[in-house]
């Protein structure tokens, strides 16, 4: 028997899901990058809910999609989103950051699920074209799809990496930029701008796509649409860092924040009120 597909309503109903989960477990480990996770959660749940080919049964088959989380440091979501896809039990989350637990703030290949460690940021993106040339020498059919922040831009070898893929017409790969517009200590376009980063990549050679990256539907046609033959794909999804929390949403200090026992009671009441 075939499960009923989830609707646009359901997965909106687990994003909410995931951002309470999120803030509670960045809550009880005292550490944690609250911003950016919440930022991320609309992008992990449509990829994984709807677009990937990966599961707890397959994730070591050859065949199997890639999923790389180059922004690293956003991994409370990834974490909360591998377990609700039964990766692990939501209870190993109890353990996050505590002495003796793979669960840490960075992803490590230590952790179900995770492909590659990642946290020094401007890594995923040349990682994940090695894994794209790979599929194509093989001629296998899987898709590697790699999340950015747009402040990781000024990191690594990210530029290198993004001439690299279009000159081997990588149509496997796309790249994901949580664009929320605000990085560590500031304004992106203060700290080390980028704009436009729309035309920057399709000047290198990919097929570029600017969306809201909260919207489900909007989010499911982008990922899941057939990629422009021989190029790489560049999925710009605007987004909100913080976003669920009204007093965390656009504010830099929420980057890397544990709220306090009042805040945590405001903010799990509107994360749980999303969910009436
Ligand atoms: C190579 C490297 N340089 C600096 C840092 C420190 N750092 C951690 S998060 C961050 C900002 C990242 O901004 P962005 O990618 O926009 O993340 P988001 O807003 O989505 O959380 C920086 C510079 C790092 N982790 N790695």
């Amino acid at each position: 028997m075939t499960r009923p597909a989830l609707t646009d309503q359901h997965l909106r109903r687990k994003s909410a899901e995931y951002r309470r989960d999120v803030l509670r477990a960045i809550y009880h480990a005292g550490a944690g990058h609250t911003g950016g996770s919440l930022s991320c959660i609309d992008i992990l749940n449509v990829l994984y809910n709807r677009v990937m080919n990966i599961s707890p049964v397959n994730w070591r088959d050859p065949l199997r999609d890639r999923y790389v989380q180059s922004k690293g440091h956003s991994v409370e979501a990834l974490y909360v989103v591998l377990a609700d896809k039964g990766f692990y039990p939501f209870e190993s989350l109890e353990k996050l950051c505590r002495g003796g637990s793979y669960f840490v703030g960075h992803p490590t290949r230590k952790i179900p699920g995770i492909e590659m460690n990642t946290g020094a940021l401007g890594h995923g993106l040349p990682v994940s074209v090695g894994m794209a040339i790979a599929g194509k020498l093989d001629a296998a059919s899987y898709r590697v799809f790699t999340l950015l922040g747009d402040g990781e831009l000024a990191e690594g070898s990210n530029w290198e990496a993004a001439m690299c893929a279009a000159h081997y017409k990588l149509d496997n790969l796309t790249a994901i930029i949580d664009c929320n517009t605000l990085q560590i200590t500031g304004a992106t376009r203060d700290v080390c701008c980028n704009e436009p980063l729309d035309e920057k990549f399709t000047s290198f050679g990919w097929e570029v796509l600017c969306i809201d990256g909260h919207d489900v539907a909007e989010l499911t046609t982008a990922l899941s649409r057939p990629a422009a033959s021989g190029k790489p794909t560049c999925i710009i999804a605007r987004t909100v860092k913080g976003r669920g929390v009204s007093f965390m949403e656009g504010v830099v200090k929420w980057h890397h924040g544990v709220p306090s026992a009042d805040e945590f009671a405001v903010a799990m009441a509107e994360l749980e009120g999303a969910l009436k």
